[in-house]
Parts: C-alpha cells; sequence; structure tokens
C-alpha cells in the first residue's frame, strides 16, 4: 500500500528553508559554447553526486546536439525536499533517487509512469531488476546502478580489522577505535545498520525496535569520537583524507577512492552481520519539461557500451545485462561490486516500510535535533 501523502511532509523538510545543491556541469568545449545558440535545448537532471561520467555526459551532448545540467545531492532528504517545497517536478527532466524513494515521490505525485516504447533499451534490464519490491508493476522507474552499504575504513590504523556495525553501535568497541568515524546522513541506511547490529530486518516496522535502534544511533552520535553525519561521498572523501578513521558510506564511492593513489590504505567490508543492498532508479518528475530528451537519456545509460562504462566508473554493479559483455573480466569476477551468493543471502533489498515510516521520522528528527 502506498504511504498516504501527509505523512510524507517529513518535519525536517518543513525546517528546511535552504537546500544545499550543487551544480556539476561537465566544461564543454569553449568553442562549441561559444558557438551555442542563446536557447539551446537543456536536460535538467538531478543525481546523487559523483554518480556520472563527465565524459560519458558531455558524448550525450554532443550526439543530441543539447546541453546537460546535473545538480548533485547528498543525502535523500535534500532530493524530497527540492521536489516537495522547492518545484523540483517542474525544474527537473530525470531524477536518479533511492529504490525506496520511488513509492514516496509517486504517493506524492511528483513522479510520473514512464512510457517504455520510448526507451527501447528498457528490454535489457536484468530479469531481478523488473517489477522490482519499490515499484511492483515497473511503472515509473528504470534502473540506473545497485550496491551495497557497508563500512570504509583505514587499514593503517585499523590492522586486522573486523568487519561489524559493533564499532559503531556498541560502546566498548566504539571507544577502542583508533580514530574517529561517521555516521551516514540516510535515515533508512542508518536503520539498517542498526537493526542488523540488532539482529532484526532492514525493514524492520516495529515501533519498539525501530526506538531500540535510535537509541543506539543516539549513543553512537553523542560518542566523542563521532564525527556527526555524512553524504557518502562526503564520508568517503573524509575516510580517505584520514580525517576519519572509518564510515558507513556506499561500496563503489569506497572502491574509486581505493583505486586512487593511497588507495591501499584504505578498505572496505559488508559487515557479518549483514546489512541492505540498494537499487538506485532513473524516475520522471511530473512535469518534466523536456520528458523526450529524458527518455533519450535514459535510454542512452541502458545502452550496453555506455552501460557498461557507467558501470566501471562508478564501480558499482549494471541492472544491464547487455552491459556485462563490456565490463573488463576482472570486475564481473569482482566479489565487493558482484557479491557471492552466500553475501547476497545476508543482504536485504530495502522496502517501502508503509506508515511506520512516522515513526522513523520521528525518531530520526529527534536524533538529529540532540
Ligand atoms: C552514489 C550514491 C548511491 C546511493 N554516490 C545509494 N542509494
Amino acid at each position: 500500500m502506498l504511504p498516504r501523502p501527509s505523512r510524507l511532509l517529513l518535519p525536517a523538510l518543513l525546517a528546511a528553508a535552504v537546500v544545499a545543491c550543487n551544480r556539476t556541469e561537465p566544461a564543454p568545449d569553449s568553442a562549441d559554447e561559444a558557438a551555442a545558440p542563446a536557447a539551446e535545448r537543456t536536460l535538467n537532471v538531478y543525481m546523487w553526486s559523483d554518480y556520472i561520467d563527465p565524459k560519458m555526459v558531455a558524448e550525450f551532448e554532443q550526439r543530441f546536439g543539447v546541453r546537460v545540467a546535473i545538480d548533485t545531492y547528498e543525502d535523500s532528504e535534500a532530493m524530497q525536499a527540492r521536489m516537495q517545497l522547492q518545484g523540483g517536478d517542474r525544474q527537473y527532466d530525470l531524477l536518479v533517487v533511492s529504490d525506496y524513494k520511488v513509492p514516496d515521490l509517486a504517493a506524492l505525485e511528483l513522479i510520473q509512469p514512464l512510457d517504455l516504447s520510448h526507451v527501447p533499451n528498457a528490454g535489457n534490464v536484468m530479469d531481478r531488476f523488473r517489477n522490482p519490491p519499490y515499484d511492483p508493476e515497473g511503472r515509473f522507474s528504470l534502473p540506473y546502478q545497485w550496491g551495497t552499504v557497508g563500512i570504509m575504513y583505514r587499514k593503517d590504523r585499523l590492522p586486522g580489522f573486523e568487519p561489524t556495525w559493533a564499532h559503531f553501535f556498541d560502546a566498548s568497541r566504539r571507544e577502542a577505535l583508533d580514530g574517529p568515524f561517521l555516521l551516514i546522513d540516510e535515515p533508512r541506511d542508518t536503520f539498517a545498520a542498526a537493526f542488523k547490529f540488532l539482529g532484526h530486518s532492514v525493514n524492520t516496522t516495529d515501533p519498539a525496535i525501530i526506538k531500540q535502534a535510535g537509541d543506539l544511533i543516539l549513543a553512537a552520535k553523542s560518542s566523542e569520537k563521532c564525527l556527526g553525519f555524512q553524504g557518502g561521498a562526503a564520508a568517503r572523501d573524509q575516510v580517505a583524507q584520514g580525517s576519519a578513521t572509518l564510515a558507513i558510506v556506499y561500496s563503489g564511492d569506497a572502491f574509486k577512492a581505493m583505486a586512487e593513489e593511497g588507495g591501499e590504505n584504505l578498505g572496505y567490508a559488508i559487515p557479518a552481520e549483514g546489512g541492505e543492498w540498494w537499487i538506485d532508479a532513473m524516475v520522471l518528475p511530473a512535469h518534466a519539461k523536456d520528458a523526450d530528451l529524458a527518455y533519450a537519456f535514459i535510454n542512452y545509460i541502458l545502452d550496453p557500451q555506455f552501460g557498461g562504462d557507467l558501470a566501471e566508473w562508478n564501480q558499482y554493479g549494471t541492472p544491464n545485462q547487455a552491459a556485462l559483455q563490456y565490463l573488463p573480466p576482472e570486475t564481473r569476477a569482482n566479489e565487493a561490486i558482484y557479491p557471492s551468493e552466500d553475501v547476497m543471502n545476508k543482504l536485504e533489498p530495502l522496502k517501502d516500510i508503509g506508515d511506520a515510516r512516522q515513526v522513523y521520522d520521528e525518531v530520526w528528527t529527534a536524533i538529529k535535533a540532540r
């Protein structure tokens, strides 16, 4: 059942007067820009930060003779606030959002059903990503990337690191850490970690357990070792730079840092208690000004070759069956990106939690306010 819209107007959103928003535009060839007509056709995209290779964007611009303007967000609350309170449904032509946000945005009528006749490459989507739990009829979304949530840590400070959520939620383990840590500024991901530490499902709806998890998150936040909440990409940067020793992050963000200089000092692990795997989805805002161009972009993302390039650049899993052949064999065999069946069995996808969302919101708002 879809949640009632009134339930979705989060108190935290009402308090959000200004939403941080970064615009990253791929550097266009300056000669091209000088020659460009004033009213150039533009695709306005809103997505997670650090999520597409600027070269791929430039290639799309060249191919279609258009401009792509990408605004980025670091957490889903900021995204929803912009969509709900700041006219994002008119401003953007295309969104990339977390799985569990699809039913929220649909219930609020901030997104519209997709017309798949405009997306021939939709046929490339793997079976397991069709009719996903967050969009059971596959009406509103097509998948972008998928991945896991885990712990990124400094190998040089935590030799023999044991992957467990206890580093954040068990007071004695926390105090034993060599250096500070960060929590992720995304309620569902943080609750999921605390639920797994307590031995429960990432989709827990029992108010007593949600409150118990909230107490653990508040205790972690209140620790002297805690540097607070950060978006996944920003938390990744702090661990990479050494200002944090460990953080809850998204898999691909960690792998990108691990491939860079100094990356040999970094590690990423899925805790032994298990966790979540997630899918991010492409959706069409309700009042997109250029839906045709948005469809062209979705189709481009689901192209076999570009789908392969995107996943390789992101170091995330591709939901595109036809793209697999374009991935380097070592990527396809990399169990950090494509976990074994054993590991996948310990991970759950995030589902719509219905009316329990109100309890999550209350507990989360109280944690953030302290
Ligand atoms: C990528 C963020 C992935 C978000 N930087 C997971 N829902």
